[in-house]
């Protein structure tokens, strides 16, 4: 198996991640790939090109979400998911996503010149950062049932988090979210997520 990422991409160190989490690390070569490259090998294998991106015998899966699924199923054990109609967990997990949906925009933004910046969508995406991390204090400091199982949501929102911290979006976020942030500290130090920090 091949998987393509890069490695300042939230995305796919999620991918990377469960691969670590799930044992079929060491089964995978990983490719390192620039974004948004025309000589990227990655579009050989994939129009979309973007990252993560697996390659499995014949088999191209995209979306970091797809990706983990597939571990799960190779391993047979190990579940990232919750059942199909965990209503709740899927709720939360809609969230994370949404979240880091969010902030991965919001960088992208950010990488533009100033001049081309749109001041709007910054300030979109700043609200809807900080909107969501009110949320998950609340969740967290609740501790629903969805966010004590090192899940693909976990690890999508320890893996948002990092990156919004890595790029300093959200100043002071940690004093605003001490249980989030002593959330955020438990999964940071695991070997999988040690491994696998932006750079
Ligand atoms: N929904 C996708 C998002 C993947 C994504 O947007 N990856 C970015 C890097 S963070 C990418 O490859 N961008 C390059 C491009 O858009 O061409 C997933 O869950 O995997």
């Amino acid at each position: 198996m091949k998987l393509f990422y890069s490695p300042n991409s939230p995305y796919a160190r999620i991918a990377r991640v469960a691969a670590i989490e799930s044992g079929v690390a060491s089964a995978i070569e990983h490719v390192q790939v620039r974004n948004r490259a025309s000589e990227s090998p990655l579009l050989d294998c994939s129009p979309v090109g973007r990252v993560p991106t697996l390659v499995s015998g014949e088999l191209v899966l995209c979306e970091a979400r797809n990706i983990c699924s597939y571990f799960g199923a190779l391993t047979g054990s190990v579940q990232f998911f919750p059942r199909r109609n965990d209503w709740v967990s899927l709720s939360l997990e809609s969230m994370i996503v949404g979240f880091l949906d969010g902030v991965a925009v919001w960088i992208r933004e950010r990488r533009r010149n100033t001049h081309e910046q749109s001041g709007f969508l910054l300030q979109v995406e700043e609200q809807r950062a900080k909107r969501c991390l009110a949320y998950f204090e609340r969740q967290v400091a609740a501790s629903p049932p969805g966010l004590n199982h090192w899940s693909f949501a976990e690890i999508a929102l320890a893996c948002a988090l990092e990156i919004m911290e890595f790029n300093s979006l959200v100043e002071g976020w940690p004093d605003d979210c001490p249980a989030l942030k002593s959330w955020l500290h438990d999964r940071s130090t695991r070997t999988s997520m040690l491994e696998t920090r932006p750079l």
